[in-house]
C-alpha cells in the first residue's frame, strides 16, 4: 500500500476539520431549549395579531440565548376560542392571543373594554390599555387563571351583510353572527337584528350556505376570512373597538423563574409597537382589497341611532362597572 504524503494527509485532516461547518452552513449549533411554550392564534400567520406573537417569540429567544421557545400554532389549529381560553386555563396551552369579547364572558371587568362606542378614538383606547386601567384590568384576569401580558390592536367592529346597508333601520330582521359573548349577542339584538352565536371559523360557510346575513367585525377579519366575497355590503358604524390580548396560563406561569416571567413579559410588551403598525398596514390593504372586488363600503355612517340603541347594553353590561367606565372616561 502507497503511504500517503505529508500533504495529502495535512489536505485530508483539514477537509474532516470542515466538513461540520460546511453540513451546517457554516450556522453554530443551536442551544438546546430549556423551556417551550406553545401558542395560539385563530387567524393565519401572515395576520398581524400572529405576526406580533412571532415578534414576541423571537424576542424572547433572542434575549434568553436560546433557552425559551415559543412555537406558534396559528390559524385556529388549536381550536376556536372558547376552546382556546379554556386549554390556557387548564395549563395545555402557555400562551393565546384572543379577542376580549371571549374573556368578559368569563372575567366580566374586562366587559367595559368591550362596551359599545365606550373609547372617542384609537389614541383613547391606546391611552387607557398603556396606563394603569389596562395594567389593572389584566390582573383582574388571575382570578380565572389567566396573566394578561399585553394588548394588541383590533380596529373597530362594524356591520357587513349581503344586502346593502345605508344606516340600522337596514339591520333589522337579519341574522347576523356573533361571537361566543352576551355583551355582543345583545348589541345585535339592541340594533333590531337577530344574533347567531357561532365560532369564528364557521362563519365562512354560514355565510356561504345563507344560514346568517351578515357578521360584524373589522375590515382585517372581514376581508382575511373571506366574509367580504359574500357579504359584500359593510357599514362602518364603529359599534366596538375591543382590542386583542395576549393571555398566558396561571397554571405555567407560577412553575417559570421570575426573571423569565419579567423577561417574557417584556417580549410581549415590546412586540405591540410591530403589531400596531403591521395592524394599519394590514387594514389599508384589506380595505383596498374589498374595494377592486367591488364591495360597498359606507363609511358617512350616522351613529346616533346606534349610540342611542346601545343604552340598553350599557344599562345591562356596565352594572357593576361604574368605577371602570368613569376612570376610562376621566382619560383626556
Ligand atoms: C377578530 C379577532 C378574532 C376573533 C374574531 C371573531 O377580530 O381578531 O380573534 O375573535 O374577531 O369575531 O370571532
Amino acid at each position: 500500500m502507497k503511504l500517503r504524503s505529508r500533504r495529502t494527509w495535512i489536505v485530508l485532516l483539514s477537509f474532516a476539520a470542515a466538513l461540520p461547518a460546511l453540513m451546517g452552513g457554516c450556522r453554530r449549533p443551536e442551544p438546546e431549549a430549556e423551556v417551550v411554550l406553545h401558542a395560539a392564534d385563530d387567524h393565519e400567520a401572515e395576520y398581524p395579531t400572529t405576526q406580533g406573537l412571532y415578534k414576541m417569540a423571537e424576542l424572547v429567544k433572542e434575549r434568553s440565548g436560546g433557552r425559551i421557545l415559543i412555537k406558534i400554532h396559528h390559524s385556529a389549529t388549536k381550536g376556536s376560542e372558547k376552546e382556546t381560553i379554556e386549554l390556557t386555563q387548564l395549563g395545555d396551552l402557555a400562551i393565546n392571543r384572543v379577542n376580549i369579547n371571549p374573556v368578559a364572558q368569563l372575567v366580566p371587568e374586562m366587559k367595559v373594554l368591550a362596551l359599545p362606542y365606550i373609547f372617542r378614538s384609537e389614541e383613547h383606547m391606546h391611552t387607557v390599555v398603556d396606563g394603569p386601567i389596562g395594567q389593572d384590568l389584566l390582573k383582574e384576569l388571575e382570578k380565572k387563571n389567566l396573566v394578561g401580558l399585553a394588548y394588541y390592536d383590533s380596529g373597530q367592529r362594524s356591520f357587513y351583510a349581503n344586502r346593502p346597508l345605508r344606516g340600522m333601520d337596514d339591520l333589522r330582521g337579519l341574522k347576523i353572527r356573533v361571537q361566543k359573548a352576551e355583551i355582543m349577542r345583545d348589541m345585535v339584538q339592541a340594533v333590531g337584528a337577530m344574533p347567531q352565536e357561532r365560532a369564528f371559523e364557521e362563519v365562512y360557510t354560514g355565510l356561504q350556505s345563507g344560514e346568517i346575513d351578515g357578521a360584524e367585525n373589522n375590515y382585517p377579519s372581514w376581508v382575511s376570512k373571506g366574509h367580504y366575497e359574500v357579504a359584500t355590503h359593510y357599514l362602518q358604524d364603529g359599534h366596538s373597538r375591543v382590542p386583542e390580548v395576549i393571555l398566558f396560563s396561571k397554571k405555567k406561569w407560577d412553575t417559570l423563574s421570575e426573571a423569565d416571567r419579567k423577561l417574557i413579559r417584556q417580549a410581549a410588551v415590546d412586540s405591540v409597537a410591530h403589531q400596531r403598525k403591521l395592524w394599519d398596514e394590514y387594514v389599508a390593504k384589506a380595505v383596498d382589497k374589498a374595494e377592486q372586488a367591488g364591495c360597498t363600503i359606507v363609511t358617512d355612517v350616522d351613529t346616533e341611532p346606534f349610540q342611542k340603541a346601545m343604552e340598553s347594553v350599557w344599562a345591562k353590561h356596565g352594572a357593576g362597572l361604574e368605577n371602570w367606565i368613569e376612570r376610562i372616561q376621566a382619560v383626556k
